[in-house]
């Protein structure tokens, strides 16, 4: 049976491509989301995407994924810095997380240095723009056959 690879986006990544384009580059969500498709289907491997500003959503979304998912890459967005409740769910799901961040966040300021997921992901991708996304699915194709 194909895999299936849960992609869950955090706060204000609905407005990719719109939202300060000189940080987070031009393509819109919807442009990611058609490139891991082909990118997974490539890969033999099958997507479904959630994108929440609500931090319960998300957390609900990770729920989800301990029935739905093999896999999960995330990009917890500004909730990365903040909450203890997405690595509690990531940390109750079983399977590889790979956390994406488009921009360095290491780059940035102090406050985006902590990320709270990166305790429970299996690889943390950042700098990479939108990139990033599909360089973690290949990740996850790669974990997923060990
Ligand atoms: C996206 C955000 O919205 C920020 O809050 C994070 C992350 C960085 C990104 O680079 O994808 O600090």
């Amino acid at each position: 049976m194909t895999k299936t690879v849960a992609i869950l986006n955090g706060p204000n990544l609905n407005l990719l491509g719109r939202r300060q384009p000189e940080i987070y580059g031009a393509e819109t969500l919807t442009d990611v989301e058609t490139r891991c498709s082909d990118t997974a289907a490539g890969l033999g491997l099958e997507t479904c995407f959630f994108q929440s500003n609500h931090e319960g959503e998300i957390v609900e979304a990770i729920h989800r994924a301990r029935d739905e998912a093999a896999a999960i890459v995330i990009n917890p967005a500004a909730y990365t810095h903040t909450s203890v409740a997405i690595l509690d769910a990531l940390n109750a799901f079983d399977g590889p997380v790979v956390e994406v961040h488009i921009s360095n966040v290491h780059k940035r300021e102090d406050f985006r240095h902590h990320s709270y997921v990166s305790a429970r992901a299996d690889a943390v991708i950042a700098g990479c723009g939108t990139q990033g996304y599909t360089l973690a699915l290949h990740r996850i194709a790669t974990l997923l056959e060990d």
